[in-house]
């Protein structure tokens, strides 16, 4: 007698993440750059004196599921981290770029986003 019944479009399950949230300007953080495909802001646990994460405004959980779609938005976010780095100022000693990828790259994050660290010797091998 009963119709089946829907789940309400609020009990869908949504995860939006940090990242996402921080896009929508749900909440704060301190902004580097920003334009149509990205947004670049400070990280909040700084492991080098210039962190900066650079980040796509689609959501590309990683880089790992990134399509030829995404490929003009890929080459932004290197040329946007390589501005960043000359913008602030570790363009002449060096930095690096990183994208950590899953369990094992150390991912913790699913939004896509490029590392940018500099302004003291970075070791290598990565940890
Ligand atoms: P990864 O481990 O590669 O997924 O890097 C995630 C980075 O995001 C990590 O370095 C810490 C940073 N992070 C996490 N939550 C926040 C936040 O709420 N604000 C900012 N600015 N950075 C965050």
């Amino acid at each position: 007698p009963h119709p089946p019944q829907r789940e309400p479009e609020s009990a869908l399950p949504v995860s939006k993440s940090i990242f996402q949230k921080i896009i929508d300007r749900e909440i704060p953080a301190k902004l580097a750059h920003e334009d149509d495909l990205c947004i670049a802001i400070h990280d909040i646990s700084p492991q080098a004196p210039v962190h900066v994460l650079v980040i796509p405004k689609k959501l590309i959980p990683r880089v790992n599921e990134a399509t030829a779609a995404d490929q003009a938005t890929l080459g932004h976010l290197l040329l946007t981290a390589a501005a960043l780095a000359k913008k602030l100022g570790v363009a002449e000693t060096g930095y690096r770029l990183v994208i950590n990828n899953g369990r094992d790259g150390g991912e913790s994050v699913p939004h896509l986003h490029v590392h940018l660290l500099g302004q003291r010797p970075l070791a290598w091998p990565p940890g």
